[in-house]
């Protein structure tokens, strides 16, 4: 038993080394494995995402799909006609957009998974990004 407790305890401390020179944030034990083989570079990664939130409640988009894959960068330009949050679940990057604003903002997707991307005023789904 004391020996488990003091391997684990070592590999806790190599993860937190491992950590300070990556993402602090990510947490997610990767998994992963594969990496895509080739992974092909398929130039252009950045892909810009216009959303308008209002008026009426309204969203542009609303509910698509945006496909993507893991090593891109999303740029989120957003604008909205009242104070208003766009959130990303599961990414928990959270985007404030002030009325009459408009809000640029580089979300990089380390994490493959589907993740909703919803408005807080009100809540409502503007996209499902599906990251491969
Ligand atoms: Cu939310």
């Amino acid at each position: 038993m004391k020996t488990l407790v003091r391997v684990v305890g070592a590999a806790a401390v190599a993860m937190v080394l491992f950590a300070g020179c990556s993402s602090p944030t990510d947490g997610t034990g990767g998994s992963g494995a594969d990496s895509s083989a080739s992974s092909s570079a398929a130039s252009d990664a950045d892909t810009t995402i216009n959303i308008t939130l209002g008026p009426d409640g309204k969203v542009e988009p609303n509910g698509e799909k945006v496909d993507a894959e893991v090593g891109d960068t999303l740029t989120f330009v957003i604008t909205s006609d009242h104070d208003d949050e766009v959130h990303i679940h599961g990414i928990d990057v959270e985007i404030e957009v002030p009325a009459g604003e408009t809000v640029t903002m580089d979300v990089p997707l380390d994490t493959p998974g589907s993740f909703e991307v919803e408005s807080h005023h009100p809540a409502k789904i503007i996209l499902i990004l599906n990251v491969r």
